[in-house]
């Protein structure tokens, strides 16, 4: 039998992320006095195919970026419909949040309304099982939790730092082998040792980045991957056991798609040049993860891609974001005519939890890599770290080991390792 327990009232509020924009803080209050909230992160580089968020337009008030428009909609529009439904049907939840918006892309409502109502619904029922988020997730929508790998932010470029770097983020990745300490413990030292090699090219003060990456000096993209593979190959004897940690590139390449033109530092590049760059770079310099090296509506340029990089003798995996935008069907169709090897799956960039899982178990069935991925404007909310676990992801993006709203996901997979070994 169905447990049931009503929802009783949504209350929503206007706060900051970590850029210093406005987003939202929304909690769903239970009729058992049990409530729980969370934070809607905020995406900078977004695929023109996500959900869109609604902001006020307003340009006395931080700068037309208010949300008040977002949390009238969940008062006026949201919270009548939602009062007196089950928590625990989270995919009834979700398809009257989907009806009441009514729109492809959630540009009624607003999909930063309808994310914060549907993950705060999703938390405040996990409460009431007195479980774990991870638990709750894997349970009610039949994953195996697991601790992911995570793919750490070293170097921020592109339209998060203002670094003249076109190439978005550097990544470090430490496979899901070690425990999350070691991992960390790696990490620190990969983090120092950047900072002392780019000190010692004369830069005088280095800055930080959007997702907790340095904002690298130079414009040569090849230079980042050079410096962070003699690091990789003086790290300390600890490592021993574990495969060589590898690199890998958040291109974000439609940031700077012009024209037709990929304007990587050097020069402009067609998409078959661009192709052949990616190639030579990634045997260079053993990259793994290849995450939108073109632009967002170039699926065959990704297929050409994921086709190469099989033949390698390492493992390279090529990952849509903002060419698949956590949405089913497009999943389906990068998977199915094998453009990606891996997905990257944001909760906001659809809108709902379900439809989320929904992308999830799509990218599953096709045999996809899942990597759950925060957003460069994120908030104190730890939801992410649960989640990743949760669904049983292979991956985590959740940025670099420096700045707050990064650390405490990390600080949260600490504890969520030691919640799934005393199970
Ligand atoms: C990305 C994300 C997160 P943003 O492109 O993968 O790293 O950036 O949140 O700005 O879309
Ligand atoms: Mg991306």
């Amino acid at each position: 039998m169905q447990e049931i327990l009503k929802i009783k009232s949504i209350k929503a509020e206007e706060i900051l992320a970590s850029n210093g924009k406005p987003t939202l803080k929304v909690e769903v209050f239970l009729e058992n006095g049990i409530s729980q909230k969370f934070k809607v992160p905020i995406g900078t580089s977004k695929g023109k195919k996500e959900a869109k968020e609604i902001r006020d337009n307003n340009p006395n008030y931080f700068l037309g970026l208010g949300v008040k428009k977002a949390i009238k909609n969940i008062k006026e529009v949201i919270e009548p419909k939602l009062v007196g439904e089950n928590v625990f049907l989270q995919d009834k939840i979700d398809q009257i949040l989907i009806e009441l918006d009514g729109t492809k892309d959630k540009s009624k409502l607003g999909a930063n309304a309808l994310i914060g109502v549907s993950a705060a619904s999703l938390k405040a029922a996990s409460k009431a099982k007195k479980m774990p988020l991870w638990k709750y997730v894997s349970q009610i929508y039949n994953f195996s939790p697991k601790i992911p790998g995570f793919l750490m932010n070293f170097v921020n470029g592109g339209k998060h730092s203002f670094s003249p770097l076109k190439f978005q983020e550097y990544l470090f990745v430490i496979e899901g082998k070690i425990k999350v300490l070691e991992r960390l413990n790696l990490a620190y030292f990969v983090f120092e040792k950047l900072k002392e090699k780019v000190k010692m090219l004369g830069v005088k003060g280095i800055g930080v980045g959007d997702e907790g990456g340095i904002v690298f000096p130079f414009k040569d993209e090849k230079l980042p991957l050079k410096i962070l593979n003699e690091i990789i190959s003086s790290l300390p004897p600890l490592t021993s056991h574990y495969s060589l940690p590898l690199l890998g590139l958040d291109f974000a390449a439609s940031s700077f798609y012009k024209n037709g033109f990929y304007e990587t530092s050097s020069k402009n590049l067609t998409s078959q040049e661009m192709l052949k760059y990616i190639l030579e770079i990634t045997k260079k310099f053993n990259l793994f993860y290849l995450e939108d090296p073109f632009c967002e509506d170039d699926f065959e340029s990704f297929k050409k891609l994921n086709l190469e990089t099989k033949n390698f003798n390492f493992p390279s995996f090529v990952v849509g974001d903002d060419l698949t935008v956590t949405n089913e069907t497009l999943i389906e169709k990068a998977g199915k005519m094998k453009a990606i090897s891996g997905v990257i799956i944001k909760p906001n960039q659809i809108g709902t939890i379900s439809e989320t899982i929904k992308a999830i178990k799509m990218a599953q069935k096709l045999n996809l890599k899942i990597i759950v991925s925060h957003r460069s404007g994120e908030t104190e909310d730890n939801f992410l770290a649960d989640f990743a676990v949760g669904v049983g992801s292979d991956f985590s993006k959740m940025g670099g080991i420096c700045r707050g709203e990064r650390i405490v996901k990390y600080n949260r997979i600490i504890e969520i390792e030691n919640e799934i070994q005393s199970i």
